[in-house]
């Protein structure tokens, strides 16, 4: 792929040679960690292909897109509504980064003591490797934990069209009247941006493309309740992942056929993995490609992921925005009702999340729940404590990992993995 595109990478400013190299890392990774599973759905097919062209083939529609008038927002966060940036017709697309690139420039500007996330959206940035992020033509960031809020103070330095949007930290009334004034005055600058009003029928129809996208990952998310489970965490990882990237349409089209072949699998009584094998649910920060490294160790050590609680997973799909109202401003409220829900650990207090966790591990027949922590993240760590206790009061075993972007904790994962897995394939409580 990579002849044909250059002359677009160069055009957007990308350093080849250090872009190069990236995607050998991506390439390799990918065909270690993806095309040697086994038994996989054929459905997945289409995401290996999106997957090798997403440097590819998905920058050069948004390039077209944009040619013809069309506008890219690229963001961080899964309380960006897409309905409102579809609402313009414009194209929404993820930028969190799950590799380390560039991390001692990104260290120059942030404290090494920064999580990986932001780190390596830095990286990304300064390095010049990410086409989504030069392709886009308002980036948002948002004020969630205090390590992106204070990044972005440097990262609005680093790129001329950052837009910051303000963000609740508690769910009383006073903060849902916050989100909804910000979601206003994104909706305001998106209209400026792509000189286009939104209308009632604009964002109906934002809001439908939103819904089917997310109702095909809730059926993709309830096809992995069954035992065998039919595809593997690795696989539905990916798809998650793709969901801030595709094509809404074709993506939501792809992930139906997929769900129509485990369901198919799931009444044949076949799975990728043999019944009775153990389940896990991961909890916690979450992952952005190629960020493969726990779900390749639980896997490799003889479970099956069978659910995220995440936002690249159930926390970023499960809530569907009500398609009642026929003005801008119920359509809108909708919105707000719908991400007001979001249960990430930048809240405070944050019990929905604890009973969610809960609740994904009984629906899903897990064993056990591993509660995945990005080093140096805060909100997740310090809420850790307080799912590990609610887990083990239901009688759940749960493994609390803190890990980052390097390989070099891979072994000491597989250790604590194994001993986990093992556990909870016995049957054992901690
Ligand atoms: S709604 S989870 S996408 S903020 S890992 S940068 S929390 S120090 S990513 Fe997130 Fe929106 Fe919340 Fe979801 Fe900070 Fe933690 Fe880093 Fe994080």
């Amino acid at each position: 792929m990579s002849e044909s595109y250059r002359e677009m990478w160069s055009q957007l400013g990308l350093n080849l040679e250090a872009h190069d190299a990236l995607l050998s890392v991506l390439g390799g990774a990918y065909g270690d960690i993806y095309l040697k599973q086994t038994n996989r759905p054929s459905a997945m097919g289409y995401f290996d292909f999106v997957m090798t062209e997403v440097h590819g083939l998905r920058v050069k529609e948004l390039n077209d897109a944009r040619a013809a008038g069309r506008k890219v927002v690229g963001s961080f966060c899964v309380f960006v509504p897409e309905e409102l940036i579809l609402a313009v017709d414009g194209i929404s697309v993820g930028l969190c980064a799950g590799a380390e690139f560039a991390f001692d420039k990104a260290e120059a500007i942030l404290p090494r003591n920064t999580c990986a996330l932001i780190k390596s959206a830095f990286g990304f940035s300064l390095g010049k490797v990410c086409p989504y992020m030069e392709s886009s033509d308002l980036i948002v960031g948002e004020n969630t934990c205090d390590g992106k809020k204070k990044a972005y103070e440097e990262f609005g330095k680093l790129v001329k069209n950052l837009y910051v949007m303000d963000l609740p930290q508690t769910k009383s009334e006073p903060a849902k009247a916050l989100l909804k004034a910000e979601y206003q005055r994104f909706a305001r600058a998106l209209e400026e941006l792509a000189g286009k009003k939104i209308t009632a029928e604009s964002l109906k129809a934002g809001i439908r493309t939103v819904n089917a996208k997310r109702r095909a990952l809730r059926r993709l998310a309830q096809a992995r309740q069954a035992d065998p489970a039919p595809v593997s965490g690795l696989d539905a990882l990916l798809v998650n992942q793709l969901f801030f990237f595709d094509d809404p349409a074709r993506f939501t089209d792809s992930v139906n056929k997929l769900a129509d072949e485990l369901e198919a699998r799931t009444k044949q009584g076949q799975g990728v993995f043999p019944k009775g094998r153990p389940r896990v649910v991961v909890s916690g920060c979450p992952m952005a490609i190629p960020n493969w490294k726990l779900p390749m160790v639980i896997e490799s050590a003889g479970a099956v992921v069978v659910g995220e609680e995440s936002c690249v997973g159930e926390r970023g799909s499960r809530w569907m925005t009500s398609e009642a109202g026929d003005s801008f401003e119920e359509l809108l409220v909708n919105v707000v009702d719908r991400y007001f829900n979001i249960d990430c650990a930048i809240f405070t207090p944050n019990p929905s999340r604890l009973d969610q966790v809960k609740k994904m591990a009984w629906d899903n027949k897990a064993q056990g729940v591993i509660h995945y922590g990005l080093q140096f993240c805060q909100p997740y760590q310090i809420e850790s404590g307080n799912v590990a206790r609610e887990l083990e009061k239901a009688g759940i075993p749960v493994l609390t990992l803190e890990t980052d972007y390097s390989q070099e904790d891979v072994g000491q994962l597989k250790t604590r993995v194994e001993a986990f897995v093992e556990m909870i394939g016995k049957g054992e409580k901690r």
